[in-house]
């Protein structure tokens, strides 16, 4: 078998035991959870979609048996990957929670990617089968679904399926399946990358659960929080932290915004009392601005997550007044760590830092260029192992070796300082990853399509400030003869597959990189000298 298929990193036992021991996991697995929150909730609402249309708990659960079944009748069998696709709609859930009970494993792909994306998941896991939507945001996705279909076996299509097999089908009469260990593979999430493909994050079911548990209780959700998601439900932080799966295990319930515009979100608040949702900071910003306008009343609301990018110390101010609810920072991470600042930290805390850990068992360190630990306080690379934190990316050997340390610790590629009172402050970034407003984009990922342009000789990817995102990328450009147009250049990204939120915000044509000192620059160098020539006028 070669090296790259060594499937995934497991916990070294004598970790795994600790873990046990202290009750982070406790051997149980997300179709066992689902089996008894339908037994302790009942009828009551798990999850609210657009339309006002409730799901019960016991009701997703018989809806996952029947799905279960029927993907088992597909021949879907414990251990198979199934790329699933969907936007924030209740199939979601019913998909995931199916193949959970089966022990297959969700790959999460978000409703923005694209065939360059869908098709690397579909072939790199070896998936059976791509689930997705027939049209959303007005996009066809049985074109992916055609592209898919050239190496899945199955394209199952929510909605108009045409040529392909419909959801709406498979539900079929429940079947005894033996279920999934709770150390075994629950789903794979998909990392930010900072290289040329995108990682492939493998969750267990032992280590995914107990932060979702852990976070329910740090942000205090019972059976009266109503959490609206208004991210893609795919991603890790609206799907655990604590997001819906949080919100199921405290037996709230889950609202699904289709949208995340003020209009939309505003509207289901109102409606649905939502009492806790999470947003990026785009978002919030956004939010806030309209907050004052509002005609929607938005008093049900207590707590505003803000993540998944550095979050203004200036707007986190405006975030209690305006919106009258507790602000909570989050950062966190698809590969595990997720910080949270707390209902009772005073407020300067909540303003300028991004949280801490979730667990007594996370392990942080800060180190300099040569892995040795700064004083505390100085800003340092972050490394971290525990246990939600993976060990290694799913079939991924090569990288591993330089993702990790030798003695476990995931370096995050993140520039953090520790507070005396042990808050983390995000204070920048040492990966070759783009941060716009909390979608990542790996700037080796955008070279790469790039340089198939024949007009291309060579070219960087850089983030480069916005008021707004955070960041935006830009293309530095060597051209091969004479430039072509930047629109040229975007449509090229776009043309090849790729997310749309890959596409460069701007695109410069230079003669030369600035090369400096002798040999070859490594591209992390030219692209920090790219960034460093920025404040001359583009
Ligand atoms: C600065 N950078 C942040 C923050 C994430 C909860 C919340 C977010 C994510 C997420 C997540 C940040 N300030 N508050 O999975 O469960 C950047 C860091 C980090 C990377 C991870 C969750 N919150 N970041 O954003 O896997 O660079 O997860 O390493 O998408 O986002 O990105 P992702």
């Amino acid at each position: 078998m070669p090296a790259d298929r060594i499937d995934h990193v497991p916990y070294p036992p004598e970790f795994a035991a600790r873990y046990r021991e202290r009750g982070h996991w406790r051997g149980e697995t997300f179709g066992g959870l689902l089996r008894e929150w339908a037994r302790r909730y009942g009828d009551r609402t798990a999850i609210t979609a657009a339309d006002g249309t409730g799901l019960g708990y016991a009701e997703l659960d018989d809806r996952a048996d029947r799905l279960a079944a029927g993907f088992h009748g597909l021949g879907v069998r414990a251990g198979d990957r199934v790329v699933v696709q969907l936007p924030n709609v209740p199939e979601f859930f019913e998909v995931v929670f199916a193949l959970f009970r089966l022990g297959a494993l969700p790959v999460f792909a978000l409703p923005a990617h694209r065939a360059a994306e869908i098709s690397y998941f579909c072939e790199h896991t070896e998936a059976v089968a791509y689930v997705t939507t027939a049209v959303h945001e007005g996009f066809d996705h049985r074109e992916l679904a055609r592209e898919a279909a050239r190496t899945v076996r199955h394209a199952v299509i929510a909605g108009e399926p045409g040529e392909f097999t419909a959801l709406s089908g498979l539900y079929a009469e429940p079947r005894d399946l033996p279920g999934p260990e709770p150390s075994d593979l629950a789903f794979l999430q998909l990392s930010g990358g900072s290289t040329g493909l995108p990682k492939l994050i493998p969750r267990t079911h032992d280590d995914y659960i107990y932060s979702v548990r852990a976070s329910a209780e740090i942000c205090g959700l019972d059976e009266d929080s109503v959490y609206m998601c208004t991210l893609p439900a795919a991603h890790n932080f609206p799907l655990s932290s604590p997001g819906t799966l949080g919100t199921f295990y405290a037996g709230g319930r889950v609202v699904l915004c289709p949208r995340p515009d003020p209009g939309t979100a505003f509207a289901l608040i109102e409606r649905e009392r939502v009492t806790i949702t999470g947003v990026v900071p785009p978002l919030a910003l956004v939010w806030l601005d309209a907050a004052p306008r509002t005609p929607y009343d938005l008093s049900s609301l207590e707590i505003l997550q803000v993540g998944g990018a550095k979050f203004a110390e200036e707007a986190a101010r405006r975030v209690e007044p305006v919106l009258k609810c507790r602000l909570q920072q989050v950062f966190g991470m698809a590969e595990g760590l997720v910080n949270y600042t707390r209902d009772d930290d005073p407020d300067e805390i909540v303003t300028t830092t991004q949280g801490r850990p979730i667990s007594p068992d996370d392990e942080i360190r800060v180190v300099d260029d040569e892995d040795r630990e700064v004083p505390p306080g100085t800003p340092g690379h972050l490394l971290t192992r525990g246990p939600y934190t993976i060990r290694g990316y799913y079939r991924a050997e090569a990288h591993n070796a330089t993702a990790f340390t030798a003695d476990g610790f995931y370096r995050t590629g993140d520039i953090v300082r520790v507070t005396p009172t042990g808050h983390l402050v995000v204070e920048g970034r040492a990966k070759d990853q783009i941060n716009r407003g909390g979608e990542k984009i790996a700037a080796e990922e955008v070279e790469n399509v790039l340089l198939g342009h024949p007009a291309v000789a060579d070219v960087a990817v850089v983030g480069i400030p916005d008021d707004y995102l955070g960041e935006r990328t830009c293309a530095y450009v060597i051209p091969r003869g004479e430039a072509p147009r930047a629109a040229e250049i975007r449509a090229f990204v776009r043309r090849s597959g790729l997310a749309a939120f890959k596409v460069p915000d701007r695109v410069e044509f230079v003669e030369a990189f600035p090369v400096t000192g002798v040999g070859k620059i490594s591209r992390r160098r030219l692209r920090a000298a790219l960034r460093a020539r920025l404040d001359e006028p583009g």
